[in-house]
């Protein structure tokens, strides 16, 4: 018996006019989004992180696994540990294991090896791929597209906080073996990004910046249709 038992989509069309309204909205809305790294102290409700990762967790996966776990901190104590931890691999990054080329390509972010917002942030979310599963009779299973699958959730994460009016930070430290030890995760999840969330800080600042317009990211290979626009 085949363990393939379909159901059907529901979906509704909506109207071209209404699509085309919707794309624009979105495009502002997320168009507006930046990395943030000076965070408000002040406390976010957190049912908006949990809805976020729901959110998160809609993405699609290799094989439908969902290879992912997002660890939720506010506790003081260790998002200190957190910072400690993080800065300390940081500063060996900074200082000797990044080469010249990649601190030039840095610069223009003004990042450096301190990073304070992880403890002023209200929540860390550290986000964890899990390589394999262990199923109810204990036994290993293999995920698959594991790093794509949990980089589609990251970003649905990050755009489902921008959208509420939250703001986050896709913070690499590396490396960060050091997060699956404070946080007591088991061998089979992997650190795969950090994220500070919260509000940005009243006088935050980012870097000025422009993104890269479409005709830069977007190559067109269509037969003539629509290639007005
Ligand atoms: N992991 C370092 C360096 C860094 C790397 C990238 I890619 C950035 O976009 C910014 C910084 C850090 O987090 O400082």
């Amino acid at each position: 018996m085949s363990r393939y038992k379909p159901i059907r989509l529901d979906h509704q069309r909506l109207d071209p006019a209404q699509m085309e309204q919707i794309s624009i909205q979105l495009l502002e809305q997320l168009g507006s989004r930046r990395s943030v790294r000076s965070f408000s102290d002040d406390p976010v409700p957190l049912v908006l992180i949990d809805r976020a990762i729901e959110i998160a967790s809609t993405a699609p996966s290799g094989a439908h696994r969902q290879p992912w776990k997002f660890v939720v901190v506010d506790d003081p104590q260790l998002k200190l540990k957190i910072r400690q931890a993080a800065e300390k691999e940081e500063q060996r990054s900074y200082s000797s294991r990044m080469p010249q080329e990649w601190l030039d390509a840095l610069e223009p972010l003004g990042t450096d090896a301190v990073k304070p917002y992880l403890v002023e942030a209200p929540y860390l979310v550290v986000l964890f791929a899990e390589t394999h599963q262990i199923d109810e009779s204990g036994s290993k299973s293999r995920n698959y597209y594991v790093s794509e699958s949990v980089g589609i959730a990251a970003g649905m994460f990050v755009a489902a906080l921008h959208l509420m009016g939250l703001a986050t930070l896709t913070h690499t430290p590396s490396p960060m073996g050091f997060l699956r030890e404070i946080l007591q995760r088991p061998a089979n999840e992997r650190p795969y990004l950090l994220f500070p969330v919260g509000y940005p800080a009243e006088r935050c600042e980012v870097p000025d910046i422009a993104r890269k317009p479409l005709d830069q990211v977007r190559i067109r290979n269509l037969d003539s249709r629509e290639a007005d626009s």
